[in-house]
Formats: structure tokens, sequence, C-alpha cells
């Protein structure tokens, strides 16, 4: 059990950037022209999104409430659906909501990093098979070539995809379409730099993988394997422009090579590898267990430690942790993880991690792919009413943006003593 008690007070690097983030399907409602929302449509087990957050027609709300609770930096994405709905024939009235929303965001200060693909894209694209087939990189060029230059005067940052390194199996098949996302974000880091001068990157989804038994070499064996396939086999990718592959010559894309300006991170757990029952192919996690706070996570999946050691790989280029967060209905288990995970943090800084900015996961309870149950937010969402409320980690966030560190005296504020799992 992690004594956040004993955390001492510590600093962060002065213009250190604080933030929080949310992607469009997921707070927008009504993404009805997705592959997401038919997928939801078509499937009855699974929760549909619906309306979400209702962030599209409360959007100014929400930036009122960005401003209150301190933060100084967004991470949001435009969603290709709604300015291409159909192939080809673009909706100004979406690119214009975007605009407007975009514009009050630096009207009220905040430095944006905007997301260009975060999990759903226009049905058309995906009905053409979407990252699997190369050639539909034009669709995606020409939907970039038309958006990222109205965009560009309002965006700091720019991602190209969201967690493209998710879920990759060493199957050849699947090989050829996680090749594809990164030959889909080099191109786009090209395309953006024609029309902005903003740093641009992708976000990756960097899970910590450990043997589950530390001793066992096949443990070992299958943790380093997961680890290249999630991790490295993309770092190295990106520094080196090949990409590797566990059965071909690898295959050399040079414009891929040095085609992140920063890291984006995004970090929430850690995985522990057992090869008798986490074999190469198996999916990445099983989603819905680990999302809640529950004795697994809190005991084995929450791991802030990772977050340094994986940073540390990461030595070579400026750092943005683009995603942090933990979903939990108790929201001191969120007080707990936010300070020692900025902990974690600091600690990277002080092994020469150049680390800019943290944007926490996620600034309201929002759609979490097939379900509203697990609850992310700094902002309690009620889907009924749409009614926004901030929860005590909203204001224990707050408070540590205003000092640009954390202290034991803030933590006392909000929590007495340690929550546990006991009902
Ligand atoms: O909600 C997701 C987000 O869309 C991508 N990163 C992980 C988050 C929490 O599961």
């Amino acid at each position: 059990m992690y004594d956040v008690f004993s955390l001492p007070e510590f600093a962060f690097p002065k213009g250190f950037l604080w933030g929080s983030a949310t992607a469009g399907h997921q707070i927008e409602g009504n993404n009805t022209h997705s592959q997401c929302w038919a997928y939801e449509q078509s499937n009855p087990k699974i929760e549909a999104s619906g309306m979400a957050c209702n962030h599209y027609e409360l959007y100014k709300d929400d930036i009122a409430l960005i401003k209150e609770l301190g933060h100084q930096a967004y991470r949001m994405s435009v969603e290709w659906s709604r300015i291409e709905p159909s192939e080809g024939k673009f909706n100004m009235e979406a690119v214009q909501h975007y605009l407007d929303e975009l514009q009050l965001l630096k009207e009220a200060g905040l430095y944006v990093l905007v997301t260009l693909h975060h999990g759903a894209h226009p049905l058309w694209f995906e009905e053409q098979g979407a990252f699997s087939q190369l050639e539909n990189l034009r669709y995606f060029e020409r939907y970039l070539n038309f958006i990222v230059p109205k965009l560009s005067p309002f965006v700091d940052n720019w991602h190209t995809i969201n967690e493209p390194n998710l879920g990759w199996p060493w199957s050849d098949e699947r090989a050829i379409t996680k090749a594809n996302y990164m030959k889909f974000h080099a191109r786009a880091y090209h395309l953006i730099k024609q029309y902005s001068k903003a740093p641009v990157s992708y976000s990756h989804a960097f899970v910590h993988y450990m043997p589950s038994r530390r001793y066992n070499p096949y443990d070992n064996l299958m943790t380093n394997l997961k680890d290249f396939l999630h991790h490295e086999w993309f770092f190295h990718a990106i520094r080196t422009g090949e990409l590797l592959s566990l059965s071909a010559n690898a295959e050399y894309v040079g414009e891929l090579k040095d085609s992140v300006d920063y890291w984006g991170v995004n970090f929430y757990t850690r995985h522990m590898v057992d090869m008798r029952t986490n074999p190469a192919d198996a999916p990445r996690i099983k989603h819905k267990e680990l999302k809640m706070i529950c004795k697994d996570f809190y005991l084995e999946e929450m791991f802030p430690e990772g977050l340094t050691a994986n940073l540390e790989r990461l030595a070579d280029r400026p750092v943005y942790i683009t995603e942090n967060g933990c979903s939990c209905d108790d929201d001191r288990f969120r007080i707990v993880y936010i300070a020692l995970h900025l902990s974690a943090l600091r600690d990277a800084i002080d092994r020469g991690v150049d680390v800019r900015g943290y944007f926490y996961w996620s600034l309201m309870d929002n759609y979490e792919w097939e379900s509203f149950i697990p609850r992310f937010g700094l902002v309690d969402v009620d889907f009924q009413t749409f009614k926004r409320t901030p929860k005590p980690s909203a204001w224990f966030y707050k408070d540590i943006i205003a000092q640009n560190g954390y202290s034991p005296e803030i933590l006392r504020r909000y929590l007495h003593k340690l929550p546990t799992l006991a009902q």
C-alpha cells in the first residue's frame, strides 16, 4: 500500500503546463456519422454514447469551468466524422463550431492541444478498411489538408493519432495495420508542418509491463516481448524510420524518422505478465475490469514508479503527459492517484527527463468506449441532466496548479485518512 501521507513537498519547473484532456466522441454526444456510433447501435450488449456529456451544446459552459478550475491548458479532439460526414463532402457548420470553440479557448488564455484522430472516424472511412488499407492514406491527407490550415491559428500542439500502439499482437495481418498507423502518422506530421509551426506528436499509451513471477524466465520473456510489441517497436520506428518485424526484414520509411517533436505519453497502470495466462496474442487489457478502482487495481495495477521508469526511456526529447488518471466512484482514490503520479513525474524530471506539462484524464466523467460506468472525471456529470459538479479532486488539483507543486498541506485539505476498499 502506498503511503501518500509520507510524500514531501515538491515543485515543478517554472512554466510547467497544467491541464486536462478529453476526446470528442467521449463528451460531445450525437457523433452519428462515426464508425463508433454505428458499432454502438448494432451491438445491444454495450451502452451507446448517445448524448454523452452534451459538450457539443455546452462547450461554452465547459470552457468557463476549465477556467474556474484553474487549468492552463486543454487537450481536445476534433471529430473527422462531423467535418466530413460523407466522403469528400465537408460540413462547414461543424468546421465553424470547432473554430468557435477554439477561439473561445484561446480567449480564455488556454494552451490548446488538438488531437486529429481519437478513436472515432467517419463510417465511410471504416467501410473502406480505415487504417488497414494503405491507399486510404489519401483520405486522411485530403481531410488534413482541409482542416489543419483552418484550425492552425488556434492550436499550440498537434497530436496526429491517439494511442496507435494499443492492442497490437504479432500476427502478420494486424502487423500491417500497425505499420500503417505509423505511416499515416508520419504523413500527417509532415503535412501539418506545411501549415503550422506548432510542435507535433502522437499519444503513446504507455502501459508498464512487469513479470508476474519475478524470477520466472518465461514471464520475463513475455514481458519483454509485450514491451517490444507495444512500446519499443514504436520508439524505434520514430527514432530510426525502421519498422521492425518478427517474421520479415525491416521496412525503412524515411518520413517516419524523427516524426515527433516531443513524446506524448498516456500513462495509467502496470500489467503483470504471466506467460501461462498472457500469451502474446492476448487482448492487451481486460478492459472493463481494469478501469475501476478495485482490489486488483489498488494493490496491483496502480504503479506510479512505472511512470518514472518509462519516462527515463524517453529522455531524448521533451515529454508531455497527455493523459493520466483513474476511474473511481470514491473521489478520494483520485486524490491519492494524482498525488502519487505527480511525485513519480517529479522523480522523472529529477532524473533528467524534460517533462513540459501534465493533462489529467479527464476533465469530466464521460463515455468510456462502450460504457458510462468508469468515472475518470475531475468533474461529476449527471448523464440525465448534464449538470456538472466539480469533485474535491478538482479543487485539490487546482491548488496544486496554483502552487505549481505539491505539499502535504494541500493533501490534508482534502484527505484525512487513506481510503480503503472495505465496505
Ligand atoms: O478514455 C480513454 C481514452 O480515450 C484513451 N486513453 C485511455 C482513456 C481511459 O481508458
